[in-house]
């Protein structure tokens, strides 16, 4: 009887420091780490995509996230930056819809000692200590790989000369400059491309929609080889315009994209759109490793690029490999 006595003891005492632990453990997580994220607006996939991946890679880390969508404007970020900053988050990580004009809350946000991760688009500062990592895309490589292409279609038509149209993003983006420069270097050096009229429709479909008629308009269809648009969402405009026009896309004229939405890879294996230079908008579980990083006060890397390559034409897009997010 004795013995019986002392084993239920026994395990009650085990039960007790189960439970115990475990209710330490959860007291833990009761304050999880806070990521204040702004995010720079829902213009396109891309966008979405981005939001969602940052959302999952958040909550598979345990972590809080703080959101703001700022709707495309450059004040509401700024205010929901400060407001995480009054909130004292762990870790401020925000995409710039412009680079310029972020100094001063970045200071604000030095002096309360949060760091923070800038995320898909960059900034221009003279002050690198203004933030401590960066996670996106190499835009200039896009642009460049976006040239090669051409290079290589125009060699694969024999073509003397081809006249190119430029439906660009949000003026003074990183993608918008970065995608420009480097289609642009790239191609310059070779004669037979000239680029007749360069427009921008804020990466939206339907401004790229409105760019794509104006131009058309405004060059007539002969005139127009090329059509280079520096993300899916315009470019998918861009098709809309065209096929109502009677224009054959991806014959009549040549279409270059950038992103790799599933919409524009279809329509790529449909022969519509000749080439997709791929930006991948997965970038939470990267920003989240950062994150562990710094609150655990390891170094991290200041730049990060995810890797990236394109589809084209010229590939099997039968490839199981050939498809969009
Ligand atoms: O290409 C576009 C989005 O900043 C890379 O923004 C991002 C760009 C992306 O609206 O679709």
């Amino acid at each position: 009887m004795k013995r019986i006595i002392s084993l239920t003891v026994v395990l009650l005492l085990c039960l007790c420091l189960v439970s115990c632990s475990h209710e330490t453990e959860t007291e833990a997580n009761t304050s999880p780490v806070v990521v204040g994220f702004s995010q720079l607006g829902a213009e396109s996939s891309w966008r979405i995509a981005n939001t969602e991946s940052m959302e999952t890679a958040a909550k598979e880390a345990g972590f809080g996230l703080m959101m703001e969508n700022a709707n495309q404007k450059q004040e509401k970020q700024i205010d929901a930056i400060r407001s995480f900053i009054a909130y004292q988050v762990d870790v401020i990580v925000f995409s710039p819809i412009v680079e310029n004009g972020w100094d001063n809350v970045l200071n604000e946000a030095k002096s309360a000692k949060i760091p923070v991760i800038i995320m898909d688009r960059m900034i221009k500062t003279d002050d690198e200590s203004l933030y401590t990592a960066y996670v996106g895309a190499d835009f200039y490589a896009e642009g460049r790989r976006a040239g090669e292409y051409l290079i290589r279609k125009a060699d694969a038509m024999n073509a003397e000369h081809l006249n190119i149209i430029e439906i660009s993003g949000t003026i003074d983006s990183t993608p918008m400059r970065d995608r420009q420069k480097g289609f642009m270097e790239t191609i310059s050096v070779d004669p037979r491309f000239t680029i007749i009229d360069s427009m921008s429709g804020d990466f939206l479909r339907s401004k790229g929609e409105e760019c794509a008629a104006e131009l058309l308009e405004k060059h007539g269809k002969n005139s127009i080889d090329v059509i280079y648009a520096h993300n899916d969402a315009m470019m998918l405009g861009t098709l809309d315009v065209l096929e109502r026009e009677g224009i054959v896309p991806g014959k009549d004229i040549i279409l270059i994209t950038v992103d790799g939405e599933k919409e524009a890879v279809d329509a790529l294996k449909a022969g519509k759109i000749n080439c997709v230079v791929q930006c991948t908008p997965n970038l939470g579980e990267s920003v989240m490793v950062l994150v562990q990083k710094i609150i655990s006060g390891n170094d991290v890397p200041k730049i990060y690029h995810p890797e990236e390559s394109m589809f084209t034409e010229f590939d099997d897009v039968t490839d199981p490999a050939v498809e969009g997010f």
